[in-house]
């Protein structure tokens, strides 16, 4: 019997990772259809979690965030006073080999990337359109990196910030804040509200929210995630044939037809087929 069980494992160890495509995974779209739900935020100290005191100044939303999906992977890369442009320059150096390498490959596996940052741009005193700027080129950046590696690349959303309410940093922002929302666009998306989120949550030095505003801030992004982010993926990964293979990976993955759903005729779907190809 035993005998009988371990020749089960291996075979089925040996089938394509066909069958049943890309559902959900852990609650969430499997956008790269690799079997795991993963996401990955990229910013400054709000992503890190400065002013989370009920976590060590280190959870923030994305701790939260992954505390509701518990099943899903969600990865963090807040570095505190970081503005776009080194934003760009990280990314640049961890896919060219000298910087970050896990910062490559985490992007290089992520499903959605979120993209919260812009407002330590305040201190070089430019327009925040040159901050918009530099955020269309860390999307554009990521797309083209990552597809130079798997011929695909992640969804990509970039965060209408949360306020700082300090001196002339808030006014700053808002500013920013409403150029972003106004290029929010198919190409470049752009609509996880974090300007929606109260300044009263945020804690004495004006910037950083409490527990309290990151447990507001994570409330927004979970409901993203259930509701705006299935729109996206469902108007970027067709399946036009209902087969349960989305249309980008059923000539390049699979080898399949995204017009027919079941390429060999014998009665059993693409998705559901371990052998498509007859
Ligand atoms: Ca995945
Ligand atoms: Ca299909
Ligand atoms: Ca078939």
């Amino acid at each position: 019997m035993r005998t009988l069980l371990t020749l089960l494992s291996s075979l089925l160890a040996t089938l394509p990772t066909i069958a049943s495509a890309c559902p959900t995974v852990a609650g969430l779209p499997d956008f790269n259809c690799d079997g795991t739900a993963s996401i990955v935020v990229l910013g400054d100290s709000l992503v890190s979690g400065i002013g989370d005191t009920k976590n060590n100044n280190k959870g923030g939303y994305v701790l939260r965030c992954q505390q509701a999906f518990p099943d899903a992977k969600f990865s963090k890369f807040g570095v505190p006073g970081l503005q776009t442009l080194d934003l760009i320059l990280r990314i640049q150096r961890a896919f060219d080999g000298t910087g970050d390498a896990s910062l490559a490959s985490t992007l290089t596996n992520a499903d959605l990337v979120v993209v919260d940052i812009g407002r330590n741009d305040r201190w070089l005193f430019g327009p925040p359109s040159n901050t918009l700027r530099n955020l269309k080129r860390v999307q554009s950046l990521i797309k083209k990196r990552t597809s130079t590696i798997t011929g695909d690349s992640p969804l990509i959303v970039t965060a209408v910030l949360m306020f700082p309410n300090r001196g002339s940093q808030g006014p700053w922002v808002k500013e920013l804040d409403s150029l972003i929302d106004k290029a929010n666009s198919e190409s470049f998306i752009a609509d996880l509200r974090f300007d929606t989120v109260s300044k009263r949550l945020l804690s004495g030095d004006q910037i950083h929210p409490t527990s309290k505003g990151y447990d507001a801030m994570a409330k927004v992004f979970i409901k993203y995630l259930k509701t705006t982010y299935l729109t996206h993926v469902a108007a970027k990964r067709l399946d036009q044939d209902n087969d349960g293979l989305y249309d980008d990976f059923e000539n390049s993955r699979y080898g399949t037809d995204p017009t027919n759903p079941d390429t060999d005729g014998d009665g059993v779907k693409d998705g559901q087929d371990p052998t498509p190809h007859g």
